[in-house]
Formats: structure tokens, sequence, C-alpha cells
């Protein structure tokens, strides 16, 4: 604890926990691998730390085992996978967002012989047949792991858990990750950001190093080489002004390079087979040792082992004992042997840094750091060390946490429960996209058809960002397409694995009718507002049909402007907007705060990059606008039709301004002064169909959470049994050895006795025939017949135990509380402050708790242990409590009473009356009531006419 603290102390990383928050606010991360998963979490005073899994460890197996009966995972569930691999599923993240035919699928059934892959009749995507009526889809299976990585976060942080930040790959692409947020969904997690992993590393590297960010941008590459992908992703840091927080440090991504197939795990494949190769060539057995499932996943096991320890040996025994058939297998394996068979993987190792650096354009960097676990492999260091010309490689970072970690940060910055120091993240969109459309003109009654495209996002701009499109021709509805840009780049293995290079269909209705009902106005064209949020997720947030008016009259413009404000409020409010896949975390339209400041520099960083990327693509770019521009002006006097022109926005608040096109500029240049314009938006109705992947049906996704659900309320039905199976079985062995100790032996009854014992053997012997497979309920009642059998002996016990120390006590309590009486009545009476009520009640608690005292220790002394007891420890505890009021109350009084200047009205000490005493006694006394001590008040005149004792909370009067 004092260690952590000291942590944040030195770091500041999460300052304060805003007071509005008290419930659930703890935020976790999972850094999502293929082969394992890290979990982060930060909650109030606990700032940022990895969670440990339930056998301590840091990171916990991708692995979850479908047992007929129950579920395992984690550790438990990779150890099935030796015996059973058949009821394993793991390294599950390749088959997200794919369709069935993918190269990735097919490659996982290859490695994975056991499952069988099905494809799904309507959205094409891969599904593992587990039974003849059971199904479970990769998500699906990825949701349970998630669940339980969201359970080990909960146990860890002792506190229900939803919202995190989770790592994906910086390569997937649109579908992959809208895959991602369906298990999250299925999963009961709310996804804050899905981020990309190096990123996340990037963030928490910088976060650390706060202090020697400054204005001079630092370039710097992570190379992360984890289980089944490489990525390398240079990043600059440099601290930015910011409009509404000042000069902060940011991270923005400038270039990534990747390569989805090259990772530990092929190392071990390659490993493995050879180890097979090796068996086979060994000639023990007949059968060829790939054909065997289990066998060849001990082989596995025992490669991944080789792998470890040839990285820091030149030579190791590989053995796997009972192979097959119960024939042992041993051979010795060399680095350089491993080496040679994995050459054609080494010789990969470059490319990602070239290509990061290529779409970075830069030609060198300051430094290059490991992450991931693959790293740690000899030879990946020194292919890596020559193609990045350095000295060395940076291991200054956790390979295996900084993701985790990083995302946390992140997590906690999105929460709003904490208050993080701002570290401006931007991050970059690996794939282009566009917007494609078609139009048919009429030039000359000859009808031609004319397609065009507009690049929405570039190849590495960056995001969070919001973009608007402006279609000025259409009239009437139509429909436009959201593809992927060029692609080239990614070579056709890549691309292979990439899918469908279309995204989404947008077909737009209503749009004639919003130029119907505005038919005085002028079109300001269509727009369509886009975002690409935090998790790299394109959405469409809506699409509007702007029309403007000139208003002479200032009165009715501003009544014109409100309406149409209004109602473009209404439609920016994002609740019920068409989209293209919606997270519920991206959907605010405050978002982006860190952005706010930067919509300058943005721009101009996306002119830049647009100017220098021109020659790249000059059809899309050069064309297009000057095509635009052109018949904008010829075809203006007439108000006919438009040409689409394209406009680009760096973020919300530019989008009022941006929002009209260059024509209005214009027009507002020649004619400006003495009209004013009132724009106005009408809600365009947007249909999307996915041309990716298809999201599943409502259905689906019922049919899916349903199966979750089921599984989930088996698992804990099961727990519950294990523990009443336990708890019986620790009753009933606890009882035994109970009725062997002195302190039960002296209060059992024979009879008692004879009973107890027998139930015991009874239940004993009931648990070892029928016991196991005996339902929740039996066990519990079990239990609860053998309780209610024991109670009154240990209830005795227990009292017994309890006596002596409760009856000391009161014997002491009575005792001060007597010389406390005795020294009040010595109070001469000019001096007294006690009213003779107030000592007579006194009195007589003593004197009746004295009396009852002795008469029921005698009671009780006459009673044997065997027997039902009377002086009660309660009973005791109750007594005490009681006379601690009456004494303490007094104590009070005495020590806020002032000294008496003159005896008061005589009628109260002339009574004799207990009751017409009460009734006058403290009419007009000061008196200050125990619990108006606390708030510290002064002073406080007691004005009711009855027992003062009534005026205090916890003062319980004379009801003796
Ligand atoms: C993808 O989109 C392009 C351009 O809109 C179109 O020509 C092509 O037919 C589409 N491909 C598929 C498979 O839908
Ligand atoms: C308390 O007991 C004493 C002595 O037994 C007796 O004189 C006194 O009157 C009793 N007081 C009350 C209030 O019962
Ligand atoms: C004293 O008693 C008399 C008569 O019973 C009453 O009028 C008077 O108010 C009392 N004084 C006080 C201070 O209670
Ligand atoms: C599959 C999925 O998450 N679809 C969502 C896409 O966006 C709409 C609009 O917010 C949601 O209602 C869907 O659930």
């Amino acid at each position: 604890m004092r260690r952590k603290l000291a942590v944040c102390a030195l770091f500041c990383v999460v300052l304060a926990m805003l007071p509005s928050h008290s419930a659930s606010v703890a935020v976790m991360s999972v850094d999502l691998g293929s082969e394992w998963m890290k979990i982060a979490i930060v909650k109030p005073g606990v700032p940022m730390e990895i969670a440990l899994n339930s056998e301590s460890r840091r990171k916990t197996p991708i692995a979850v085992c479908l047992k007929e009966t129950e579920r395992l995972f984690g550790d438990n569930a990779l150890g099935v996978s030796v015996k059973n691999p058949k009821l394993v599923y793991r390294h599950l993240q390749s088959l997200l967002g794919k369709k069935h035919d993918n190269p990735q699928v097919g490659l996982y059934q290859k490695t994975f012989p056991e499952h069988q892959l099905l494809e799904d009749p309507v959205r094409g995507t891969p599904y593992f047949k587990y039974a003849d009526d059971l199904n479970y889809t990769p998500e699906e299976l990825l949701g349970m792991v998630l669940n339980y990585s969201r359970g080990l976060a909960q146990d860890f942080a002792e506190q229900p858990i939803k919202d995190a930040v989770i790592t994906v790959p910086c390569f997937f692409n649109q579908a992959e990750r809208r895959a991602v947020l369906k298990v999250a969904n299925m999963a009961g997690v709310k996804v804050l950001q899905l981020i990309n992993d190096n990123t996340a590393v990037a963030i928490n590297y910088g976060v650390f190093r706060r202090k020697d960010i400054d204005s001079t941008p630092k370039n710097i590459m992570f190379y992360d080489m984890g289980a089944s992908s490489t990525t390398a992703t240079i990043v600059t840091y440099q601290t930015v002004k910011t409009k509404d927080m000042g000069v902060q440090p940011q991270v923005q991504v400038r270039g990534v390079g990747f390569d989805r197939g090259l990772g530990g795990f092929e190392l071990d494949l390659r490993l493995r087979d050879h180890l097979a190769k090796l068996f086979n060539q060994q000639k023990k057995s007949k059968k060829d040792v790939r054909e065997n499932h289990r066998a060849m996943a001990k082989l596995l096991k025992e490669a991944q082992r080789l792998k470890m320890v040839l990285s820091a040996n030149a030579e190791f025994t590989a053995q796997v004992e009972g192979l097959m058939d119960d024939i042992d297998f041993k051979a010795r394996v060399s680095r350089v042997d491993f080496e040679a068979m994995c050459a054609d993987l080494f010789e990969r190792v470059s490319r990602p840094v070239q290509d990061a650096l290529a779409t970075a354009e830069m030609t060198s960097i300051e430094q290059v750091i490991l992450v991931g676990g693959s790293t740690r492999v000899p030879k990946v260091q020194e292919v890596l060390l020559k193609a990045v010309n350095k000295e060395e490689l940076g291991k200054n970072i956790n390979a295996d946490e900084a993701a985790a970690m990083g995302a946390v940060y992140q997590a906690a910055a999105l929460s709003k429960a904490f208050k993080v120091k701002p570290f401006l993240v931007r991050d970059a969109t690996v794939y282009p996209i566009q917007v494609e459309f078609t139009r048919e003109t009429d030039e000359d009654g000859a009808k031609t058809v004319k397609h065009n495209k507009r690049i929405l996002f570039q190849r590495m701009a960056p995001y969070p960002q919001r973009k608007v499109i402006t279609f000025n021709r259409y009239t009437d509805d139509f429909s436009f397409e959201i593809n992927y840009g060029d692609l080239a780049y990614l070579g056709e293995e890549d691309l292979g694995v990439f899918g469908s290079l279309n995204l989404t269909t947008v077909k737009l209705s209503e749009v004639g009718s919003s130029f119907l009902k505005h038919t005085d106005a002028e079109s300001k064209g269509i727009k369509a507002h886009f975002n690409m949020d935090d998790s790299g997720v394109l959405l469409l947030d809506r699409v509007e049909s702007v029309f403007e008016t000139i208003v002479e009259e200032k009165e009715e413009e501003s009544t014109l402007t409100k309406l149409g404000n209004t109602i473009s409020n209404l439609f920016g409010g994002g609740s019920a907007e068409p989209s293209l896949n919606a997270t519920e975390s991206v959907q605010e339209e405050e978002e982006v705060p860190l952005e706010a400041g930067k919509e300058e520099e943005e721009e101009e960083a996306e002119k830049k990059k647009k100017t220098e990327e021109e020659p790249e693509q000059p059809k899309e770019e050069q064309e297009a606008p000057k095509e635009a521009e052109g018949e904008e002006k010829e075809k203006k006097p007439e108000e006919a039709e438009k040409a689409p022109g394209e406009e680009e926005e760096a973020g919300e608040k530019k989008e009022e301004k941006t929002g009209d096109a260059e024509a209005e500029k214009e027009a507002e240049k020649t004619e400006q002064k003495p009209q004013k314009k009132t724009k106005i938006s009408e809600e365009i109705a947007v249909e999307l169909l996915a041309n990716d992947i298809s999201d599943p049906t409502a259905e689906d996704i019922l049919s899916s959470n349903k199966k979750l659900q089921d599984l989930t309320n088996r698992d804990l039905a099961k727990q519950e049994r294990e523990r009443m199976l336990n708890n019986l079985e620790a009753f009933i062995f606890e009882t035994q050895d109970k009725l062997n100790q002195k302190e039960y032996k002296q209060a059992v009854g024979e009879e008692e006795k004879e009973k107890i014992v027998a139930k015991l053997r009874e239940s004993s012997e009931w648990m070892d025939e029928e016991g196991y497979a005996a339902t929740t309920k039996e066990l519990r009642e079990k239990l609860s017949e053998l309780k209610t059998l024991c109670k009154a002996l240990f209830f005795r016990v227990d009292e017994r135990r309890k006596r002596p120390d409760r009856l000391a006590a009161l014997t002491s309590m009575l005792n001060t509380s007597s010389y406390f009486l005795r020294s009040a009545k010595l109070i001469p009476e000019d001096d007294q402050i006690f009213t003779d009520v107030e000592l007579k009640t006194l009195e007589k608690v003593i004197n009746d708790t004295t009396t009852w005292k002795t008469e029921t220790v005698a009671e009780q002394d006459k009673r044997s242990l065997a027997e039902r007891p009377v002086l009660l420890s309660k009973d005791l505890e109750a007594k005490l409590a009681l006379l601690d009021r009456e004494v303490n109350y007094l104590l009070n009084k005495a020590k806020f009473a002032k000294p008496k200047a003159k005896p008061k009205a005589k009628n109260a000490t002339s009574s004799s009356s207990e009751k017409s005493a009460k009734a006058n006694a403290t009419a007009e006394e000061k008196v200050i009531p125990p619990a108006a001590t606390a708030t510290g008040e002064e002073e406080a005149t007691v004005k009711d006419s009855e027992s003062p004792k009534a005026n205090t909370d916890n003062h319980v009067g004379d009801e003796l």
C-alpha cells in the first residue's frame, strides 16, 4: 500500500477521484492478444495496477475449455488442451471479422484440426461445431474469455467493473474492430475505447516520461512481436498548445508497419513440427504422430518450452513422457537447428520496420523499443538491430505489460471518475477510406454514367476525427458507397486476409421530399457527417439536407434561425442516429476533449499531408475538385445542378463554419452586406447495408447472450453446489471434532449427544454414498438439519465462553456508577446541578441492575452446563449499555453546566411524587443534551416540559 502510494505520488498519474461518483468507479483495461491477455485496473486510491489472476499470475492464457458440465478458463483450460484438445478453444483473435473462406480461417483449421469450423450461411462467417445441436462463434467464445477477464479484474479490485479499454492490433480493419465491440457487448463490458496496442504502449512510455517531452519532436519506434503478429509503430512525442488545457504532451502515431502472420506461435509450430518429424524418424511407433491431436498438443507444449530455453542456451533436449501409445520421446535440438527451420520467418522481421519508416516518411528514428514476448528470441533482436541500423535496442519498458498499463491510463482518462494529467493521443488510420458514387448525366441527349471517388480518410490520417462530405448535385434519393481506398501496398497475401474492400452502401431517402419542402430556399447540398471515433471505427453520424434562405426582416430571421438551430440540435443529439456501427462510448457530442485545441494544427497537417500525397493518387485527388469547381462556377447562375464538392473538417466545432461550401463564401463576397442568411437542415433517412461482414441480427445477438448467460448460470450453480458440499463436509467434520473438546463435552447432555452423534454418522454415510450426486438443495437441507440439531449446544458453549468477560464488565460498571452517584449526592445543595429526579433515576437503575445481577447469577449457578443458560450475554450487554448511558448523560450535563447564580424556584425540589417532579423539574433548566455536544453548540435551552432525557437521541430515560 505504501509503495503504491509512493508510486502515485511520484508520477501523479491518477490525481484524485471526483466526489460525485461513489459506487462503481473502478475501470479496467484488457490487453487482448491472441495467446495471452493482461488485465490492469485503476480504482480510487490505487492507481494503475496489473490485476493478478486466480493463480496470482500477471498474464492469463486466452483459452476456454467447454466441458460438458462446466467451463474452465485460463491456465486451467490450457491444462486440459493436452489431455483433450477438442474441448479447448484458443487463438481466437485471428478469426474475428473474417469470412469462412479467409486464408486465416483455413490456417486456423490446419493448426487446430481437432475443431470443426463451418460457415454461417447468412453472414459467411466461421463458427465452431461443438455438438450436433450446439455451435459457438469465435465472438461468443472470446466473449466468455472477456467476461472471465472482467471477473478477474473485479475480484482484484474488490468492486464491480463495467468500463474497459481493450487493445486491438493496429492492423485491425473495420469488420475486425466491430467484431471486438460485439465480443465486449456479449461480455457485458462497456468499451470506453478500442486502442491500438502499440498506441497503448506509447502512452505508457510517454506518461512516465512527461518531463522529457518538450516542443522538440522525438521520434520513437515500438517494435512489437507478439504470439501471432508483429507491428512496428513510429510515434512522435512533443508538447502542443491546447485551447483549454495549456501546453500538454502529445503522442502522435506517424508510421505503421505490420506482418499479420509473424509471431512467436509460428515459431512454436515450426518447432512442434520439427519434433514430430524427429519422433517419426525414431520409428518407435508405426503410426504418424501428426495424426494424433493429443500427441501434437503435447509436442506443442514442449515446443513452447524448448523455444524459451533456446533463447538462453545453445542446445536442449526436448522430452515428452508417453507421447503416444506409452512411447516416450526424447530429442536434442540446437539453437542453430531452430534458426535454420525458421529462417524465412526471421527474414520477415525487418519488413514492418521498413513499412513504418516509409509511411512515416522518415529515414531514421531516435530509438527502437522492444515490446511483446517474442522479441526475446535472440535471432529476432539480431535481425532487427541490423534493420534499424542502431547500436542497441531499447528494453526499458515492460515488454509484457506496457500495453495493458497504457490502456488503463486511457481508461482512467476517459472514465471521468478520475482526474488524470492530460496526455494527448492522436492515432492514425492504417487503411484509407473513400466515398464512391455514380451519377447519370445527360449531355447533349446522350446519357453517360460518371463514377466519382472522394477520399474520406487518407492513409495515416489522424483520428479521432469528424469529416463532412457534401453532395451538391442530387435533388432526389440516391445512394453512395463507402469503400476502402487503394490498398495495393498491402500485397497479395495481406489483401486476401483483409477481406472485402467494400464497406457500406448508404441509401438515402427523403432527399426529394426535403427539396419539395423548401422550394423557395437555396440548396446547400446533402451533407453526410462521418466520425472516425476513438476506437478507429467509422460511423456515419447523420445525413442532412441543408438549405439557405435569405431573409430581410430581422425579426423573422431570428425565429427562423431558431427553428433551424432547433432542428439541427435535434439531429445533432446523436441518440437515434444511424451509424455504421455504434459503440456506446463514441456517440457523445462532447467527446475528443483532448483534441479541442488542436483543430488548426490538425487542419494544417491534413492539408500538408494531402499535398504531399497528391502525386500518388492523382485521379482521385486532383481531378475531382477541379471538375467540381469548374462546373459549379458555370452553373451557378442557373441554380440548377451543383457539382459534388468535398470538404473536410477537423473537429466538431468547425462544422458550423466550414459546413457551408466554398460556393457560399464566394456568394458572400459578391452580395454580402444587406441580407442575412438562415440555414435550415432536414434530416435524411439513412439505410446502411454492410458489404464487408454483416452485423448479426437482433435474434442472433439475443441467442448469443442467452447462450452465454446459461453457461454462466450453470457455472455459478456448480460453484454454489461445491460450496455447499464443502460447508456440509466441514460442518460434519468440525462438529465431530468439537464433541471431543472439553468445552463441548461439559455442555452436552447424554441424550443430546447420542442424537447428534447418530445424526453426524448418518450424514457422513449419506455423503459418501449419495452426497456427491446430491443437488444443492438437498445439501443445503442436510446442513440446515444438522445446524438445528446442534444449535442449542453451540449456544450454551458460546454463552459460557462470553460470560466471564461480560459479567466482569457489568460489575465494574456498577462500581463506577455507584461511586459517581455517591459523589453527586455529596454536592452541596447550592451547587447541585443534578435534579433529584435525575439522581433517583440513576439510583434506581443501579439498584435494579444489582438486584437483577445477584438473582440471575444465583439462578445460573444452580444450573448445569448442559442446561439452557439464564445469564445471557445479550442481557449483560444491555444492562451495561443502559448504565453507561445514564452515567454519561449526567457527566455531560456536569460538563456544560454553568454555576448557579441563584437558587431557582423551589417547585422542583419540593415535589415528592416522581411524576409531578418530572413534569416540572426541567422547565427552564439549561441542559446540553449529549447529542448536541457533538455539533459544538454552546447551549440549548430545553423548554420541553417532560424529562430532559426525552431531548437526547441516545438517552433512554426512565423506563425502569
Ligand atoms: C465494391 O465497390 C465497387 C465500387 O463501388 C464496385 O464496383 C464493386 O462491384 C463492389 N464490389 C463488390 C463485391 O460489391
Ligand atoms: C436503592 O437501594 C437502597 C438500598 O437498598 C435504598 O435505600 C434506596 O431507596 C433505593 N433507591 C431506589 C431509588 O430504589
Ligand atoms: C412553581 O409552582 C407554582 C405553583 O405551582 C407555579 O405557578 C410556578 O410557575 C412554578 N414556578 C416554576 C419556576 O416552575
Ligand atoms: C451490432 C451492433 O452493435 N449494432 C449497433 C449499430 O448501431 C445501432 C445504432 O446505435 C445500434 O442500435 C446497434 O445495436
